[in-house]
């Protein structure tokens, strides 16, 4: 093949967000838009981590990602590539993703030093709905800020850009490997089927034999919702291959492009269910740390430190206190806990957005998330021989509530608000935050059974590792009694802006920790919406969602 330049010009807001860059699909159709950002991306890697590189491309299958693979094949060759790896029918989980950049050897003993992953995780798929992209580095987790910096300032001065036009579309639906001779040598594009490497690490992880015990056990009963997302030919391989579950307990488990209106596509999250029973993400992350020792072989010799981001409850933070476990708050997204977990500090992490994850990858992990909670109930019901007391996902919450206190907590999320308001809300509650007697004088005008904020500030990171520093990260109102409400801009929106507003209140006495969560916010829920005057900014009365 041989390579084109091809004139262009850039794209506005081409600002890649807490996740990558997530646009409409339309907008990525656009002739170059994609092409921009991609060649933006080679320009703002090293040349060693272009030229004769091996990089993994591959999503979570959502509408227009077969085009963008083929789009991507054609830009790697042009840039000097080496070798592309494509999982089978171009579908990677995020999870896989990061474990295939950091295990996977190819024939040759190539490794990856990067891969562009085609989701917009969360956000719906289809033709009108989202579609997004994000670069992973060697050690496989998302490009750190000082990197999506400079391929945002590419993609403002960007004028051309490389392409292999000549080069045919790879069969991705077919395992092997397609070989082309370009200008600088050979470049191969493989397909491979990835379940088997994800298979592999979660073997090395959890203890498979006990899992398949509980799972086998007449008392016990599961089911795994993949909702159409990407994780289904991972669940079948884990829970009905490895583990023996009846095809009937998996759900939804054909992935979808447009995943039936669900979403997660790329299998990153996960929601814990017991029976009539909703675990709070925050809570789960508290519960995998406290247990993980006993229960998860790979933590078995202990644990090198915890991290939550910042929204997320501070149910983990009691436990690492408790544990005398090293302890890190870092801003929304995953991007942020790789280099504590490089640096050896951190082993779990969560964030309450549905993210858990620990140091066997570099992504959060829904599956893992899954077989953390099988591991934890196995280990509780081991010396449950008859079954004839099952201890249940709700017993094990309420056992941990006992012993660490319950933190009560909801987010409400007002998405695709006017981002004017949105803004105005934001510098509203940074000008109130000034006056710390201010802020108490508004807030017991609404109501006197909450307790004083004793402090108000703006969310700032100060990476560790490498100094770097991550300003306006949320707005945060700390109360006397360890409460607190946090407001911030989603970075994953693809139009407008999306406030979130996390509420969190903790109880430590037993007797109080039963409390109906709604009923046990009320307060503080009225404070957060008339203290920031939230109707009269976004016009909404009520959020979208509430978690
Ligand atoms: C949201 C969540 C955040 C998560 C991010 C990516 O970000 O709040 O916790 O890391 O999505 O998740 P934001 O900026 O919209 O609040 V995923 O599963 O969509 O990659
Ligand atoms: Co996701």
């Amino acid at each position: 093949f041989e390579v084109t330049r091809k004139e262009t010009t850039p794209f506005d807001g081409q600002k890649p967000g807490t996740s990558g860059l997530r646009k409409k699909v339309v907008v990525f159709q656009q002739p170059n838009y994609l092409h921009n950002f991609v060649q933006s991306t080679f320009d703002a890697l090293t040349s060693e981590k272009v030229k004769g590189a091996t990089l993994v491309i591959s999503g979570d299958g959502r509408y227009f990602s077969k085009d963008a693979i083929q789009i991507i094949i054609k830009m790697a060759a042009a840039n000097g590539v080496r070798r592309i790896w494509v999982g089978l029918n171009g579908l990677l989980s995020m999870p896989t993703m990061s474990c295939v950049i950091r295990e996977r050897v190819g024939a040759d003993g190539s490794k990856a030093t990067g891969a562009f992953i085609l989701t917009a995780s969360h956000n719906p798929g289809g033709p009108h709905e989202d579609f997004g992209i994000k670069y992973n580095m060697e050690n496989g987790g998302p490009a750190p800020e000082a990197i999506s910096d400079k391929i945002y300032a590419n993609t403002k001065t960007t004028k051309e850009y490389l392409i292999a036009e000549s080069l045919p579309d790879v069969d991705i639906s077919t395992i092997g490997v397609t070989k082309f001779i370009g200008p600088e040598g050979s470049y191969d594009v493989e397909v491979f089927d990835s379940a088997s490497d994800y298979v592999k690490l979660m073997k090395s992880i959890f203890d498979f034999e006990s899992i398949q015990k509980l799972l086998a056990s007449p008392k016990f009963t599961f089911c795994y919702d993949a909702l159409y997302g990407v994780v289904g030919a991972y669940a079948k391989s884990i829970f009905v291959e490895e583990f023996g579950a009846k095809e009937s307990s998996l759900l939804n488990c054909t992935p979808k492009e447009d995943f039936g209106g669900a979403a997660d596509g790329d299998a990153d999250r996960n929601m814990i269910l017991g029976k009539r029973f909703f675990v709070t993400p925050s809570d789960s992350a508290a519960i995998i740390a406290a247990n993980a020792i006993q229960s998860i072989p790979y933590f078995s010799s202990g644990l090198k430190g915890v991290a939550r981001s910042m929204p997320t409850s501070a149910a983990l933070d009691v436990v690492a206190h408790n544990l005398s476990l090293k302890f890190f708050e870092v801003p929304t997204g995953w991007k942020f806990f790789g280099n504590l977990m490089d640096a050896g500090l951190c082993s779990i992490c969560g964030e309450e957005s549905f993210g858990i994850g620990s140091d066997h990858i570099h992504e959060k992990d829904g599956i893992w998330a899954v077989l953390a909670w099988l591991s934890i109930l196995a280990y509780k019901n081991k010396d449950n021989l008859n079954w004839d007391k099952l201890v249940t996902v709700e017993d094990i919450v309420h056992q941990h509530w006992a012993t660490y206190g319950r933190h009560f907590y909801a987010r409400y999320d007002y998405e695709n608000v006017d981002a004017a308001g949105a803004k105005e809300l934001m510098s509203y509650l940074v000008n109130i935050q000034s006056s710390l007697q201010e802020v108490n004088k508004i807030i017991k005008g609404i109501r006197l059974d909450v307790s004083d904020v004793v402090d108000v500030d703006e969310f700032e990171y100060k990476d560790l590792v490498d100094g770097s520093v991550s300003k306006h990260q949320g707005i945060r109102f700390l109360f006397a009694d360890g409460s607190r409400l946090v407001f911030r801009l989603s970075g994953t929106n693809s139009e407008g802006a999306t406030i979130r507003l996390y509420i969190e209140q903790y109880v430590k006495d037993s007797s109080k920790t039963s409390r109906d969560s709604q009923e046990a916010l009320a307060p503080l829920v009225e404070v957060a919406l008339k203290l920031s005057k939230i109707q009269k900014f976004t016009g909404r009365s009520a959020p979208i969602v509430i978690t």
